[in-house]
């Protein structure tokens, strides 16, 4: 288990472990060769052939490998690296970070077991003090492993096909709960960080509003595997985006002031939006010193059974499901595509958007912390259709690592617990309130919320959540090719659905696939002329059910063109894409821009 996101202070080295690894899968026939000819106890070449591999990036499209491409199994990864002397002299704790790993890992160090995790897209570390060597080469092996069952979140289900005649010997493929490809690999940075023996071990930040008064509530957690005679204390020191100390305490929890704060605002709103201030956190005990800067925004979030509420003021969501998605690299995390995404959501205007259908990389959410994106941080259960207590488990513990990751974000507004869950189903009921009871218990500050699109008469999750989601693709997956119908049954649905449930709504998906330079008048589906039209229609709607009140919220599906699995109805990739996987935009990026724009003016304060 981790908290705190490993960063740089005075005190605190890092050393970033990304490069070319070396890389082999097993045979498709035989899973256990790494394992049972432990691979592990030496450098991976010297066990036979090895491809170069990048990390972080997902291995299926960087080679020219079809086994590869479309691997499902053991895949084994390996590095080398030296550790810096002066972290032995100094005698500091020695730890091994991975951003994220697809989707089993089996982590050793100089041929020993470190860590394992189940879970691809949230962060796990191993202390790694009593592992590494100091004045030689150290080797670093991960096994993993991206099979997806009926217990795993998201769920997926491997099939063999045992007939000699029909296909070749041990023939078997994974099928998913979802239409995104599985990419795998280690997604997300490597990295290795000190702390001192007596460190911060956590830091929890709340924030509430009084009237010009922003105030902090902070609790430092300390290692709790300190010796007893160590009794460590807590300084804490404001500062805003000058660098200019604005308030301090002291002890390990506490309140902080801070007088005519300048406040964390969304995008659209406030001239200057995503505004953060550090806190300086230094942790005294013994000869021991720790520091840990933690940005902080001060804002509040509420709902009420119609709003939803930001600083006081009501907030509606204009954004896209998204993906980490590109590429040549997949999944893996990619700077230059980031930044890029973040232009291109303030040139169309947008002001939010939700990590459909995983946590996406920390990089992604200090950026919406800085720019002023709205998040709605989304866990893996995407398209669950079965409720057991296994499951629940595996899903209670993935919204705690997710929690514990993303706690701390301004940006992060509201939890998504699930996507598409067969939310009719008896057992539906009970899980869905064990789910978000534990999620409010984890974190009360935040409201909940979940993407619904079964039919909302008969869904057994919408009652536990405080916001409701749906999607919904009138005129797309339902009488396609006629936008005629979108306007009338948006209306409906979603006034009945808010009648159902009396809480604030908000469309979270709308979409059609577009085949960029594709064109036809009238329109057909797969056009851009088809996508412009389908959106247009949408928004009418979405003015009416605005005016209604309780309507909070547009989120189209999706930002960009992404890759999916092989199936009949998707053509290289989901094409719903406002913007091509390249990020170019479709005609229809610039009908959200016009209004999206128009719709900003008409919110920003006074
Ligand atoms: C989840 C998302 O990941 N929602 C899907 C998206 C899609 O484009 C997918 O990419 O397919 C839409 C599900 C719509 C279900 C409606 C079915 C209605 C049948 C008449």
């Amino acid at each position: 288990t981790r908290s705190l996101s490993p960063k740089e202070s005075e005190i605190r080295e890092k050393k970033i472990l990304d490069g070319i690894w070396d890389f082999k899968i097993c045979n498709i026939r035989n899973q256990d060769t790494g394992f049972q000819e432990k691979w592990f106890t030496k450098a991976l070449r010297k066990t036979g052939d090895v491809i170069p591999m990048p990390v972080p990036s997902s291995f299926n499209d960087v080679t020219q490998n079809k086994t590869i491409r479309d691997y499902v199994g053991w895949a084994w990864y390996e590095t080398q690296f030296f550790i810096p002397t002066s972290w032995n002299a100094d005698k500091q704790r020695i730890v091994l970070y991975f951003g994220s790993a697809h989707y089993h890992a089996c982590v050793f160090l100089n041929g020993i077991w470190v860590v394992n995790h189940t879970g691809g897209h949230l962060p796990f570390q191993a202390d790694v003090t009593n592992n590494v060597k100091f004045s030689v080469k150290n080797w670093l092996t991960v096994a993993l492993n991206n099979t997806l069952t009926h217990h795993t979140i998201p769920q997926g289900k491997v099939i063999y096909k045992d007939n000699p005649e029909e296909y070749p010997e041990g023939f078997y493929v994974q099928s998913v709960n979802f239409d995104f490809f599985n990419y795998a690999g280690i997604h997300r940075s490597v990295i290795l960080y000190t702390t001192p023996t007596v460190y911060i071990d956590d830091i929890i930040v709340v924030t509430k509003i009084n009237g010009t008064t922003g105030i902090i509530n902070y609790t430092v957690a300390v290692n709790s595997a300190q010796p007893s005679y160590i009794s460590p204390s807590c300084y804490v020191e404001v500062f805003d985006m000058d660098d200019d100390l604005v308030a301090q305490e002291k002890k390990c929890q506490n309140v902080i002031n801070v007088r005519n704060a300048k406040f964390w605002w969304p995008i659209g709103i406030h001239p200057q939006p995503g505004y953060l201030y550090t806190l300086k956190v230094t942790l005294l005990g013994g000869n021991i010193k720790d520091v840990y800067y933690q940005t902080v925004g001060i804002r509040t979030v509420e709902v009420t059974d119609r709003t939803f509420l930001i600083n006081g003021k009501p907030f509606y969501f204009m954004g896209f499901g998204k993906h980490e998605d590109s590429n040549i690299r997949g999944r893996g995390v990619d700077l230059p595509l980031i930044v890029k995404d973040f232009n291109l959501i303030k040139w169309i205007g947008a002001n939010s958007f939700r990590t459909s259908h995983y946590p996406y990389a920390e990089e992604i959410m200090d950026q919406a912390d800085k720019q002023g994106i709205v998040v709605i941080d989304e866990s893996p259960a995407v398209g669950l259709d079965a409720f057991d207590s296994v499951l629940l488990t595996k899903h209670l513990q993935v919204m705690t690592e997710m929690i514990q990751r993303d706690k701390n974000h301004p940006s992060v507004v509201m939890w998504s617990v699930a996507n598409e869950p067969k939310s009719s189903e008896p057992e539906a009921k009970n899980y869905f309130k064990r789910v978000v009871d534990h999620t409010k218990k984890l974190d009360s500050s935040r409201p909940v919320t979940a993407a619904l699109s079964g039919p909302y008469e008969t869904d057994l999750a919408g009652k536990f959540m405080d916001v409701i989601m749906q999607n919904h693709y009138f005129g797309w997956y339902s009488d396609p090719g006629y936008t005629q119908v979108i306007y009338k049954q948006t209306i409906s649905v979603f006034t009945k659905s808010y009648e159902k449930y009396k809480k604030p709504i908000m469309i979270s998906e709308y979409g059609a696939d577009t085949v960029v330079g594709l064109h036809m008048d009238p329109a057909f589906i797969f056009t851009e002329d088809y996508q412009t039209e389908y959106l247009m229609e949408h928004h009418k709607a979405f003015d009416f059910l605005r005016d209604k009140g309780f309507f909070i919220g547009e989120l189209i599906w999706n930002f960009a063109d992404f890759m999916t699995i092989q199936k009949i109805n998707r053509v290289v990739g989901n094409k719903k894409g406002i913007f091509t996987r390249e990020r170019q935009p479709k005609a229809a990026a610039k009908v959200l821009r016009c209004r999206y724009l128009h719709l900003a003016n008409q919110s920003t304060l006074d």
